[in-house]
């Protein structure tokens, strides 16, 4: 199966970061597609990915998958363990609860303040917007805040373990550094879990 990724974006790095977690990455092959120079707009891209988005998995029977949440629960049952998604339900609500609440209140609200307010965004998001850039500011300030409070209490994001969640959590502190926006260094809570992530190295 081949995985189109673009190295340090988000939503790639999501899927690629819970691949090494599983310690499963060699079994895709890796193809990059750079966004920057548009390849993900190519012909050739929109085949595998209608909407032109990164990343993408493409199975061996030919089939699409262009969701990064729905591409790890794709390798979740292709290789269980270590598991990151939960073992019964309590865990499964869990950890999905956590990983929908980063993914939507806090990186698709820094998403939306970079894309708006970053001149090298400006061919991809048409038009900016400075009024969308302020709110989704706002917007991912205040979570960054909460989940901060709710480290205060827990060692990781969800079910008292690592997971998806502290995953999707991890790429977006990192995103974060597009907009010289460090939160894990701003919340004291936010810096010890980042730094623990760092020293358990499924990111590099
Ligand atoms: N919901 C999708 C979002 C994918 C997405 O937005 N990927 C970005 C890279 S992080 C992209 O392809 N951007 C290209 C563009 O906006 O033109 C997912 O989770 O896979």
């Amino acid at each position: 199966m081949k995985l189109y990724h673009t190295p340090n974006a988000p939503n790639p790095d999501r899927v690629t970061f819970f691949l090494r977690a599983k310690g499963k990455l060699d079994a895709v092959e890796l193809e990059e597609v750079s966004i920057m120079k548009q390849e993900h707009k190519t012909k050739e891209y929109r085949d595998v990915s209608p909407f032109a988005q990164v990343p993408a998995l493409v199975l061996d029977d030919g089939t699409k998958i262009t969701e990064s949440r729905a591409i790890c629960t794709y390798f979740e049952n292709l290789f269980p363990e270590p598991n990151l998604m939960g073992s019964d339900a309590k865990e499964k609500a869990l950890i999905e609860m956590w990983d929908r609440r980063v993914e939507m209140m806090f990186f698709v609200q820094f998403a939306t303040w970079f894309r708006n307010a970053h001149e090298m965004m400006a061919p991809l998001e048409v038009p900016q917007s400075a009024e969308s850039a302020a709110k989704g500011e706002k917007a991912a300030r205040k979570m960054a805040q909460r989940i901060d409070k709710h480290l205060a209490q827990h060692e990781f994001l969800a079910a008292d373990r690592f997971s998806i969640a502290d995953i999707t959590l991890f790429i977006t502190c990192g995103f974060c550094r597009v907009m010289k926006w460090a939160p894990h260094k701003e919340h004291e809570n936010l810096g010890r879990w980042y730094d623990a992530m760092k020293v358990r190295g499924f990111a590099s």
